[in-house]
């Protein structure tokens, strides 16, 4: 029998992943996911995973349901990644951010200690920590300057798993991981939400795509690799953080283009802007120093920005294709509103 993993977020991008590449490693793996009233298992259903796993009911906020996840399994391993992901979501609801992806990380190193300390345990920390640039490329020493409900949440995350290491022995690691894509991430995030628009208009199944602030650069890699690093981190003989990134830096605008040139569509024609999408306050620029986790982990991103662009845009317009075809099949999009519908606050 191979290793006991949890991993909380499952029905997540990067839970999702994971699962498929613990699972190749012979992992028994477990997965924690919310009773909603709509379950949310498409991407473990699309990986053709979905049976392999064996699931427990948690809720971030909920002590008792994550302490017993962790007592029935008593894992090798804890990858800690469910949380409120949405940082434009999180200056809406930053109470609640701060319940799941703040505190949710103590009540699950608790748990961690008080069943087995010698379980390990990865916390899903991240770029946005780094917030306000002081500098560039941020690596691992670079200091925090978060800027918004998320960041400031994740802030906590990342010193409490720290702490967690340094009070009580348990082998906890962060990993800073930059954004990570891929054809699983949802669609309020910036990435996925052009590669599905761009799809849709290309078939003609949409007219345009409106977009907030596109001049923000992101650092941004392939999820299916960021999600071995995972794993690496814990394998390691000393408890570290890392900072995985692709060490390339790029506007959303320059995602626009890429995605619908590659399309062979015009995206001036296409990108709308309104103020309503910007955040009260943005994270300019973020450009990752992976070398510690080159040096160490061994590990090199394969999957930069313009391959990245066409799998996500490939993938959607294959999707887009199939539903047109009358094809039954697990994805998100036909599910969803769209984001100009949801009545937010103007922020600017
Ligand atoms: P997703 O938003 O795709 O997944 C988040 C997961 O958390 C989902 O499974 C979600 O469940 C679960 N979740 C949210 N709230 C709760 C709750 N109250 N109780 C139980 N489960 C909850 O995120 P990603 O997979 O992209 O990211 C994984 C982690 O990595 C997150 O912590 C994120 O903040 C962090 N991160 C992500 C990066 C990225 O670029 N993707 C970069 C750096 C860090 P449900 O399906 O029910 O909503
Ligand atoms: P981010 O990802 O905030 O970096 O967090 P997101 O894709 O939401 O935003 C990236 C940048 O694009 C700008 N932007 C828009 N963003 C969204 N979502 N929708 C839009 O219409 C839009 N227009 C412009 C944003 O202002 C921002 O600058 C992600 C999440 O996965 C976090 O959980 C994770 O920690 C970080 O990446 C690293």
């Amino acid at each position: 029998m191979g290793k006991k993993a949890i991993i909380t977020g499952i029905t997540g991008q990067d839970g999702a992943y994971l699962a498929k590449f613990l699972l190749k490693q012979n992992y028994q793996v477990y997965g924690t996911f919310r009773r909603v009233s709509t379950p949310n298992f498409w991407r473990l259903k699309s990986l053709n995973i979905e049976k392999k796993i064996k699931y427990l009911p948690v809720d971030l906020i909920d002590t008792s349901s994550l302490s017993e996840a962790i007592q029935i399994v008593n894992p090798d391993e804890v990858y800690h990644l469910a949380a409120q992901s949405y940082v434009g979501s999180s200056f809406h609801n930053p109470l609640t951010s701060g319940e799941y992806t703040g505190l949710g990380v103590t009540r699950m190193l608790e748990s961690v200690r008080l069943t087995n300390p010698k379980i390990k345990f990865y916390q899903a920390s991240s770029s946005e920590l780094y917030g306000k640039i002081v500098e560039f490329p941020q690596n691992e020493q670079t200091p925090f300057r978060p800027q918004s409900p998320y960041a400031i949440a994740k802030l906590y995350g990342y010193w409490i798993t720290d702490m967690y290491r340094d009070a009580y022995d348990i082998f906890a690691v962060n990993g800073i991981l930059f954004n990570h894509e891929s054809p699983l991430r949802g669609l309020e995030f910036v990435t996925r939400k052009i590669s599905n628009a761009a799809a849709k208009i290309k078939l003609g199944l949409q007219k345009n795509v409106v977009l907030g602030n596109l001049d923000a650069k992101r650092d941004w890699g392939y999820a299916p690799e960021y999600v071995e690093c995972m794993w690496m981190m814990l394998q390691q003989k000393k408890a570290e953080n890392f900072v995985i990134a692709t060490n390339e830096t790029h506007t959303v605008q320059e995602f626009a283009d890429m995605a619908f040139s590659y399309l062979n569509l015009d995206w001036k024609k296409y990108v709308k802007t309104n103020k309503k999408l910007f955040r009260p306050l943005e994270v300019e620029m973020l450009y990752g120093d992976p070398s510690k986790a080159e040096k160490k982990l061994k590990w090199k991103p394969k999957i930069k920005f313009e391959k990245l662009v066409k799998i996500m845009v490939d993938e959607d317009l294959d999707r887009w294709t199939k539903f047109k075809n009358g094809e039954n099949f697990a994805w998100d999009a036909p599910n969803y509103v769209d984001e100009d519908d949801i009545i937010i606050k103007n922020n600017k």
